[in-house]
């Protein structure tokens, strides 16, 4: 009972997993081990050899995981997966695998801070180019292409600043150079969109936030081709970064992806309240948000994503004063970071999620002084828009 045939919210209840096999289990049971047994040296060596295909080490694989990474493949429209035990373990160990010195890695402008501080100051050390590119300039990306290429790395919508880039038309320029490209989708979650659908070669999410929806977890993951994704277990993961999961974590994380669905939809109807209130609020200087008709790629995002999404980013009259007394103000939303939660949150990016660029780097990287951030919760929008209304006031 696999039920790779239904439609979204079925497989993301049902999908990889059979009660009748587990003594009758609706849950799906907890792997709570590290180490697996073997009938005998022989099958432990071909373990070890890649010849036998059973879990031997949960580091490298667990059945609670893998019933986790099938599921995200099935909603991804992918072949594999591979869960981490944070984003920046699926970036990092995805990095590691694919890259070598001498190599030239492409990035939007945009990034959230830990992955361009990762790029700048992590991968540079090992040799690997980084250039960053306006990726919603097409043009732009041509010609940054060179025969080193080897990676396309992008966030759509961007962290913090929501820009929005084609993921069709960008795979589509850097498959004529056999260049891969990496969707970091955390902001839609596969029930907004898909990215290997649409033409990408990994999508990475940072199951943190919507994935899990509930606040209580750190983790992450890639989906693939089958392919690239032994690739990274066996290199990245296995070898390079050791940042698995947790069987109890991948539990939670199965647990919340059943009302993902629901989550989304009912996020993104309060952040589209919200985002037309914020609009027409005079304290508001700019406001991004994919479902306002004036933000600058609406068709773009219309056609790639299902809804708009819970992220919208604001900037105050009066910059970055009038954003901290903003956010010291708010009483129903949450000043943290993270996003993806039933709690609504609220933020800084240039002093909280993305200090690690310097002041020059947020200015050429898009990222203003005055953004604020909030990640829309399941509240009632009526309480929400009255504390965003008692805070502007
Ligand atoms: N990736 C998270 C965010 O964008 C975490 C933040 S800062 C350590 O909020």
């Amino acid at each position: 009972m696999t039920q790779s045939n239904k439609h979204f919210n079925t497989q993301a209840i049902h999908y990889g997993y059979s009660p009748l096999d587990s003594q009758g289990a609706l849950v799906p049971p907890v792997f709570q081990t590290s180490t697996f047994v073997f009938p005998t040296a022989q099958y432990g060596a071909d373990c070890f050899a890649g010849k036998e295909k059973g879990h031997f080490y949960s580091r490298i694989s667990n059945p609670t995981l893998a019933l986790l990474e099938n599921r995200l493949a099935q909603l991804e429209n992918g072949e594999g997966a591979i869960v981490f035990s944070s984003g920046m373990g699926a970036i990092t160990s995805t990095c590691w695998s694919l890259l070598q010195p001498g190599d030239e890695l492409i990035a939007d402008m945009t990034l959230y801070g830990c992955t361009f501080t990762f790029f700048n100051h992590g991968l540079v050390k090992f040799g690997v180019k980084i250039k960053h590119v306006d990726l919603t300039n097409l043009e732009k990306l041509k010609e940054a292409i060179t025969e080193k290429t080897k990676l396309i790395f992008f966030e759509t919508p961007a962290n913090p600043n929501m820009r929005v880039s084609d993921i069709a038309k960008i795979s589509e320029i850097a498959h004529q150079h056999n260049i891969l490209v990496m969707v970091d989708s955390t902001y839609c979650s596969p029930y907004l969109q898909q990215p290997l659908t649409l033409g990408a070669d990994i999508v990475v999410h940072s199951m943190t936030k919507y994935l899990s929806g509930h606040g209580d977890v750190t983790a992450g993951a890639i989906i693939t081709t089958h392919d690239l994704a032994n690739k990274i277990r066996v290199e990245g993961l296995k070898d390079m970064t050791g940042a698995c999961l947790s069987p109890h974590d991948a539990s939670l994380i199965l647990r919340g992806i059943k009302t993902l669905g629901i989550r989304m939809e009912q996020i993104c109807k309060n952040a589209q309240r919200i985002a037309e209130y914020l609009a027409d609020n005079p304290k508001v200087e700019t406001i991004h948000y994919p479902g306002l008709a004036s933000f600058p790629q609406y068709e773009l995002a219309k056609r790639q994503m299902r809804l708009a999404g819970g992220m919208i980013a604001i900037e105050l009259k009066g910059g970055i004063k009038a954003g901290s007394a903003f956010l010291n103000r708010l009483n129903l939303f949450s000043r943290a970071v993270s996003l993806g939660d039933c709690e609504s949150l609220a933020q800084h990016p240039a002093t909280m999620t993305h200090a690690t660029y310097s002041v020059e780097e947020r200015q050429r990287h898009g990222i203003s002084d005055g953004l604020i951030r909030l990640s829309i919760g399941l509240e009632d929008v009526d309480d929400l828009i009255a504390d965003l209304e008692q805070a502007l006031a």
